[in-house]
């Protein structure tokens, strides 16, 4: 057998607190059995994910859907249950007044409330002990002419200006992208061109999030990637699968080789080293699927590709790729992407004390049933209202 590739302990997965929370589309959410009820909750069910992966030590929050009036206290639950809190996620997207915008929309009142809930989300960084405050705006227009791009531009680095100033020495900005959605004609921040733009004029502390569903279809986000670590830049991920937009399915699942060559280049431009600072978080939702299960399933399709990306032989890919030997060199990639790494993961799995199969091992803790009995009325994670 291939043996375990070194690396892989490097590899730790953030889960978010709304996968476990209800959720849908615009059309219907559908309630399921045993969600949580409150963000204490939530954190006692990715403490699950962790306890049987060994590889999800985080837990992402999201403001206000996690709203608690004691953070630090929320904070010392996560660490009794055996996980830590990790990036807070703004969210000023859900509140009528952001109808045109919120740190670019054309009232000043409005942007100062926008950037206000912003400067909120550092104080609860402060308390939970967070490194990192991940901004995603829905900002944009719809209609050409309904603003001006440039003056929106200038909008929001003034925000950014201010929230950064406010940052702490070991505190970062991870500035997230999207193509569109909910905007149609222009999104304020559309594109990893934009947000390292933005990220560039703040400074170091400023770092860009791919999300792997927010691109146009065929976009190369390997490429991005590896020009994000080039640069430096490269914060975090959302992990997800789309098929069509912004589904937010489990990562791996509609294309596992696109993770692969997602994880080849992180390994490539050693983002998986911890000094890199390359955050790996999950942006799901599970709406058909059992949620802790689908928690389970993500980390260890993101564990396959990562331990396929490291199996890769850098040294024949490299004589090949100098030789220009095309075809060697991209046998050389699909040798280690063909290679099965499930009984690696298994041993991985085991040398740590943890079930091989973690999804039988959570399947059969009856911590499921628990939950069912123990919980009712789950909340919805704030999508699909
Ligand atoms: C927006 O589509 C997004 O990807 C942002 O990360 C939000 O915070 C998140 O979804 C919530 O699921
Ligand atoms: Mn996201
Ligand atoms: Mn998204």
């Amino acid at each position: 057998m291939t043996d375990l590739p070194a690396g892989l302990d490097d590899l730790a997965i953030e889960t978010p607190s709304w996968a476990y929370a209800n959720s849908g589309t615009r059309f219907k959410v559908f309630a399921q059995k045993g969600v949580p009820r409150d963000p204490f909750e939530k954190i006692a069910d990715a403490a699950q994910v962790h306890a049987f992966t060994g590889a999800a030590p985080t837990v992402a929050l999201h403001i206000p859907w996690d709203k608690v009036s004691d953070y630090s206290l929320l904070a010392a639950y996560a660490v009794d249950r055996g996980v830590r809190l990790g990036a807070i996620n703004a969210n000023v997207f859900q509140d009528d007044d952001y109808l045109l915008g919120s740190v670019t929309h054309p009232d000043p009142r409005i942007r100062r409330k926008a950037t206000d809930h912003l400067l909120e989300c550092v104080d609860i960084m402060d308390a939970t002990g967070s490194r990192d405050l991940k901004l995603w705006f829905s900002d944009g227009i719809n209609y050409p002419g309904q603003d001006d791009i440039r003056t929106r531009q200038d909008r929001l680095g003034d925000a950014l200006t201010e929230v950064y100033a406010r940052l702490g020495d070991d505190q970062r900005i991870l500035l997230e992208y999207k193509l569109f959605e909910p905007a149609f004609y222009v999104t304020d921040v559309p594109d990893w061109g934009t947000s390292l733009l933005h990220c560039l004029a703040l400074g170091p502390k400023a770092t860009v999030c791919v999300d792997t569903g927010h691109h146009a279809p065929g976009t190369n986000i390997e490429f991005i990637v590896a020009s994000l670590l080039r640069a430096g830049r490269l914060g975090a991920f959302d992990f997800n699968s789309r098929f069509y937009a912004d589904d937010d399915l489990m990562v791996g699942a509609a294309d596992p080789f696109q993770l692969f060559r997602i994880m080849y280049e992180v390994v490539r431009g050693g983002g998986l080293d911890p000094s890199a600072g390359v955050a790996f978080m999950l942006d799901q939702c599970h709406n058909v699927e059992p949620k802790i299960q689908g928690q389970i399933r993500s980390v260890m399709n993101v564990q396959e590709a990562t331990a396929k990306a490291l199996l890769v032989d850098a040294a024949a890919l490299r004589a090949a790729q100098d030789g220009g030997d095309v075809l060697a060199a991209n046998a050389v990639l699909m040798d280690a992407y063909d290679t099965d790494v499930r009984p690696l993961l298994a041993t991985w799995r085991e040398q740590r004390g943890l079930d091989a199969d973690p999804i039988a091992a959570y399947k059969a803790s009856g911590y499921f049933d628990e939950i069912v009995a123990g919980r009712v009325g789950g909340t919805q994670a704030g999508w699909g209202a």
